[in-house]
């Protein structure tokens, strides 16, 4: 998951994070780049409580000042050739293109993202659809239970749909006040932020309800079924 191998703490690598100074540009393995918070504000965020009670920072998560890209197979990220299957347990599944995903209801919401590779990022900028409004529009049967969002190249993850209809739970396609860029999963993504970012499948193509759970691309390969930062889900 770091750079495409299994993430494991490492004592070493925390230290030498710590050892930087804030603002600190850090090139990864395979180049891509990321930035330090200032141990102030990581301080701050461990203190800060959420409206929930839960800490801003959840346990053992460092600060970025801006997403990391991870990685991924990317899809196609023209708007003109996207398409969103909503499917599953109900009762009218439906596909839309991105226009229509524009038409639909669009919520603005500022939100803390926790990457289970130990980075969080506070106060994160999207624009997008409310997943419930979907659910509403495909007329949800009450037998469903679960949510497998479906990615380009096979890549899926599960949400217990108690978790997948919270109000901050979007298809996002804007980011930091401008389009998703393709790293991030151009056009479209969903978007879980209160469950470690894994879930959070960029390049969406589909959301798939069902009765049954069925565990995703890293719910197979050693991660957490639930992935709750606060409860330190990372491994299964
Ligand atoms: N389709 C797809 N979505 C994905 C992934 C992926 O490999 N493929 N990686 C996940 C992981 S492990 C993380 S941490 C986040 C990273 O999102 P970012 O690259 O925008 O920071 O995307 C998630 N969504
Ligand atoms: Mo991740």
């Amino acid at each position: 998951m770091d750079d495409s191998q299994p993430f494991r703490p490492s004592m070493s690598r925390r230290i030498f994070l710590r050892g930087l100074t804030a603002g600190a540009v850090v090139t990864a393995l395979g180049g891509s780049t990321y930035v330090l918070a200032s141990e102030e504000e990581e301080k701050a965020a461990r203190e800060t409580k959420r409206p929930d009670g839960r800490p801003r920072l959840p346990p053992s998560q460092y600060l970025l000042k801006a997403l990391r890209p991870m990685g991924g197979t990317e899809g196609d990220p023209s708007p003109g050739a996207y398409k969103l299957k909503v499917w599953g347990e109900v009762d009218a599944p439906f596909e839309i293109d991105f226009a229509e995903l524009l038409r639909m209801p669009q919520v603005e919401q500022t939100c803390d993202v926790h990457c289970v590779t130990k980075w969080t990022m506070l106060d994160s900028k999207w624009t997008g659809v409310r997943l419930s409004d979907l659910a509403a529009r495909a007329k949800l049967k009450t037998t469903a239970r679960h949510v497998v969002f479906e990615a380009v190249a096979g890549y899926t993850a599960n949400v217990p749909l108690r978790d997948a209809m919270a109000p901050n739970v979007l298809v996002a396609h804007r980011h930091a006040g401008q389009a998703l860029r393709v790293p991030h999963g151009a056009p479209a993504r969903i978007l879980v932020p209160d469950l470690y970012f894994w879930k959070s499948a960029k390049w969406l193509t589909g959301i798939r309800f069902v009765a049954a759970d069925r565990p995703g691309y890293w719910e197979t390969r050693g991660y957490h079924n639930h992935a709750d930062p606060w409860k330190e889900e990372r491994y299964g």
